[in-house]
């Protein structure tokens, strides 16, 4: 079934359990009417909000922890599809009584064209959306397309989105979102199922740990900025298992105090044709995770988010293992302009300055022990705080998080 929503109110179903929509108030059909309609009819309906406007909750239906859409947050326990008339005319308020969307239905559930902001759950994880299956053997897939997500503050996780099934994101923008008060990890999003990013801009936001996005599992970003982000540790990607892939991504002006600029990762990441622009006397990344691989094509306004090679072999095919020293610290001992060495584009060698870099000894010359790859420096507090108290505070479904185990031994402040 298709319901038009023609009113920018916020008044709950006349009948909880029809699947009609009208109003208890004005008789029409308003989006918690709509939804609560759709949720009562089996199978995928559809939610047309043609009607420009702003769609803000009202204090009269405040009521978190509500399940049934019928006060605070508008929960989806069916699958449907919300289609508004685009994210700069349509805006979801939720007017800091509840966060926006709960999104617990098995299957499919679409949202396209509309902004969701304001969005506050107390102390509940995914300011603007919440979405993953409670039920077991059932998943929850949410589609995000033409949406921004802005402005929301939980007391928990996910500043902007909590997932902890199935996401994507396609041209959307997550931003300024904060997660809980200082410890709080995904400032903009929290995922611990899998996500999936392509067009998507993150910036602004704001948590612990994870200052843009904070992941526990697989997450793939595909033409993605994650810029002005800020957290203790990981400013614009948290990343603590599973495998990352990082495809035109720009990471520019992440702020993170003391470690983690750009990446912290405790997983497996890769990444290619990825921009890393920050201030080159701070670390970016940090990588204490299984692997950390460059696929080659990256450019680092520093040097630390590429990863050391030792020798050609080390490097994808198209690049060599160069030093990525600054000219001015060239001088340096053997064993720092080793660990400096970075895979570069193989096109780089046709500049005259960088041609006597060719004429290095053959790999055969390079000691074996200058095979081992240098891990990259070691901040003063390899696990950030936030980090540790949010797994001690919320030990649901996460994942093994390997904190401790995957530091350096020997490497640990204290
Ligand atoms: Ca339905
Ligand atoms: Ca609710």
């Amino acid at each position: 079934m298709t319901y038009v929503v023609n009113s920018t109110a916020d008044e709950a179903n006349a009948s909880p359990t029809s699947t009609a929509c009208a109003s208890a108030g004005s008789g029409l059909c308003t989006l918690r009417a709509a939804i609560q309609a759709a949720n009562n009819n089996p199978g995928t309906d559809t939610i047309l909000l043609s009607t420009p406007g702003v769609y803000r909750f009202s204090e009269a239906l405040a009521g978190r922890g509500e399940d049934m859409a019928a006060t605070g947050d508008l929960d989806i326990l069916d699958a449907v599809t919300i289609a508004g008339a685009g994210a700069g005319s349509v805006i979801i308020d939720g007017n800091q009584l509840d966060r926006v969307f709960d999104v617990s239905a098995n299957g499919t559930t679409t949202i396209s064209g509309v902004t969701i902001r304001n969005g506050n759950p107390g102390a509940g994880d995914g300011g603007g959306i919440s979405s993953g299956a409670t039920a077991t053997n059932q998943v929850a897939t949410l589609n995000l397309i033409n949406v921004v997500v802005t402005q929301n503050t939980p007391g928990g996780f996910g500043g902007g989105i909590a997932n902890t099934d199935v996401l994507s994101l396609t041209d959307a923008t997550v931003s300024d979102n904060t997660s809980g008060t200082g410890s709080g990890f995904g400032g903009g999003i929290y995922n611990a199922g899998t996500a999936t990013l392509n067009r998507v801009t993150v910036s602004g936001n704001a948590a612990g740990g994870g200052g843009g996005l904070g992941s526990d599992f697989d997450i793939t970003l595909t033409n993605v900025t994650i810029s002005g982000n800020t957290a203790s540790s990981g400013a614009a990607l948290m990343h603590n298992g599973g495998q990352a892939t990082l495809v035109n991504v720009t990471i520019s002006n992440n702020t993170a105090d003391p470690m983690g600029g750009a990446v912290f990762n405790l997983g497996d990441a890769t990444f290619k044709y990825t921009i890393f622009a920050h201030v080159p006397a701070n670390e970016a990344c940090n990588n204490f995770g299984t692997s950390f691989v460059s696929g080659g094509h990256n450019i680092d306004v520093g040097t630390s988010c590429e990863v050391p090679c030792s020798v050609p072999s080390d490097c994808p095919t198209g690049t060599t293992c160069t030093n990525n020293l600054p000219p001015s610290r060239r001088s340096a001992t053997t064993v720092a302009r080793r660990s400096r060495r970075r895979c570069s584009p193989a096109a780089r060698r046709s500049t005259p300055g960088a041609r006597t870099a060719l004429l290095r000894p053959p790999t055969s010359a390079v000691p074996v022990t200058a095979r081992a790859r240098p891990r990259p420096p070691v901040p003063a507090t390899p696990v950030p705080a936030g980090r540790r108290a949010s797994v001690t505070a919320r030990p649901r479904s996460r994942p093994a998080v390997p904190p401790v185990a995957t530091v350096p031994s020997g490497k640990r402040a204290s």
